[in-house]
């Protein structure tokens, strides 16, 4: 039995693993100093996103939800050093094993990142290969240093011993924390240099928008959302397990399809063109009614239409696809170019570029259409198509084809299950029927007459509203809900209806106690 291990590795697992860790690290590093380099996490956890099936994704993105999305580097990493246990233990037996397997990675690497947007096909070319060798390196001098620890047949005073058991545990230990140490760094660095680019673009920054009129918060109520919101506080949903990072240098907006004449557009392109400011309430197919899944900003950009003029969509082509760099699409009937909502390719947001995460360096909003149809963020290409030509990401997932914002309004103080001092109290919240405006707002207290709020002075009639209402309450416990008539006259559905297939209807009810 003792004579059968001789000098094989003790922990053969644990060194692919460390080994593995130093790889990634490495590209990791190289990703931290420049964009030209693509982090092979984030390409290898968005092959993984792109080639698992639906059902996987789409369990992933309910759990995960709004929620960072580091999770999924997280995943890639935990998967990768699993990896690197399997290797590490079968390619004791054989060492071309780990050799076939580093190589392998290489090319998937290499696969991976001169796929993404902005790659120097040179550098990642050198670079992985560089990280794989640096991996296998790793690997080989752990074994070594590993067996010379624990060999078993070795006649010992101990000393020896515990000095190669000491020289492994050090050698081992330093590696894998310093493979921690390098991808931190690494991660840090693709951040920094992510906003700084962001930053530097020169891109349109808009005058101060929360000093408009009523921008903020029209009433000054403890509780009540602000009119105008600001990153982070603006809601986030996308399928984007990780978020990219698009170099804004070889970024190119590509139009085409059913078009006369394909139209490709750099950032200063979009530059050149007349730029529009608009107050545009955004919201989720998937919000609740009372939901926080909605939010109103200020987007700066080129309208649609004047970009779509150069391109001249044939007839028939009545339906426009917006893509993102990471293959996510949304789609809305080509009349809605066209109908008077105007809606723009964004490229600010509340006075400055694009955050990352709302979709740098543009993204589409479209007035009254929910997200899933419309908002494309990381915007790369809009095709046309027909209407039954293609159905975008969520429709085969069970969403409607079509998607109009549904009239919606919220209480927002007091909060459901707060109890409220006896006597009158100011009732407020937000109200929305982008593309329609909102008319009037109303609230009602148990099965008292309906109260009319007060609305804010709208910034639009895309963005949403605030309103209040002083109302009295008597002691006990109170049912209080309001209800939203759009500027059209009509008053929102009491009926009360779930988020899918086509966005919930319902009057947002909160029990309130008075003492
Ligand atoms: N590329 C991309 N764009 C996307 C999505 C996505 O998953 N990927 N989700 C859409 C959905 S469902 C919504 S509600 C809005 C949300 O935009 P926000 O995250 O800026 O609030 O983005 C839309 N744009
Ligand atoms: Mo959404």
């Amino acid at each position: 039995m003792r004579e059968m291990e001789t000098t094989r590795p003790r922990f053969p697992g644990l060194d692919g693993m460390i080994a593995v860790a130093v790889a990634l690290a490495l590209t990791e590093l190289l990703a931290g100093f420049t964009v030209r380099v693509p982090s092979a996490i984030a390409s290898v956890g968005s092959f993984m996103v792109d080639y698992s099936p639906p059902a996987a994704k789409d369990f992933a993105i309910s759990v995960f939800g709004t929620a960072d999305k580091g999770a999924l580097a997280i995943g890639t990493v935990v998967v990768a050093l699993l990896l690197g246990i399997v290797i590490g233990r079968l390619a004791v037996r054989r060492f071309s094993i780990a050799v076939a397997a580093f190589g392998l990675f290489a090319l998937l690497g290499v696969a991976a990142a001169l796929g993404a947007a902005g790659a120097d096909p040179v550098l990642v070319l050198v670079a992985t290969p560089v990280a794989a060798a640096a991996g296998l390196g790793t690997l080989r001098m752990l074994y070594r240093l590993d067996a010379e620890a624990f060999r078993p047949e070795e006649p010992t005073d101990g000393v020896a011993e515990d000095r190669a058991r000491r020289r492994y545990l050090l050698a081992s230990a330093g590696a894998g924390l310093g493979a921690a140490a390098v991808m931190a760094v690494g991660r840090a660095g693709i951040i920094r240099r992510s906003e700084q680019v962001r930053v530097s673009t020169g891109l349109p920054v808009s005058d101060n928008p929360v000093t408009a009129p009523g921008a903020n918060n029209s009433f000054n109520l403890e509780g009540l959302t602000p009119i105008v919101q600001h990153d982070p506080d603006f809601y986030r949903i996308d399928t984007a397990l990780v978020v990219p990072i698009v170099n804004p240098e070889t970024w190119t907006l590509r139009v085409h399809g059913m078009v006369e004449q394909e139209v490709v557009l750099t950032l200063d392109d979009l530059g050149d063109f007349e730029q529009h400011d608009r107050y545009v309430t955004l919201s989720c197919v998937s919000n609740e009614v009372g939901g926080l899944l909605v939010g109103n900003a200020l987007w700066r950009g080129v309208r649609l239409v004047d970009v779509i003029d150069r391109a001249k969509p044939l007839d028939g082509a009545g339906q426009v696809v917006p893509r993102s760099v990471d293959g996510w699409t949304a789609g809305f009937p080509t009349e809605a170019v066209y109908d008077g909502r105007d809606p723009i390719i964004a490229l600010g947001m509340n006075g400055v570029p694009l955050p990352r995460k709302h979709g740098f360096p543009a993204r589409l909003v479209v007035p009254g259409l929910y997200g899933y149809v419309s908002a494309t963020k990381w915007l790369t290409e809009i095709e046309f198509t027909t209407w039954d030509g293609f159905d975008s990401y969520w429709v085969p997932r069970g969403w409607a084809k079509e998607g109009p914002i549904k009239t919606q309004s919220r209480i927002d103080r007091p909060s459901n299950g707060e109890t409220v001092a006896v006597g009158s109290y100011t009732v407020a919240g937000m109200a929305w029927a982008p593309t329609r405006g909102i008319s009037k707002v109303e609230c009602q207290l148990g099965e008292a007459e309906w109260q009319e709020a007060v609305i804010s002075v709208p910034l639009s009639d895309d963005a949403w509203v605030q309103w209040k209402v002083d109302i009295d309450f008597p002691e006990g416990a109170h049912r209080l809900r309001v209800r939203a008539t759009d500027g059209t006259g009509e008053t929102q559905t009491s009926e009360p209806q779930s988020p899918r297939p086509d966005g919930a209807t319902g009057w947002h009810v909160v029990a309130v106690g008075a003492a």
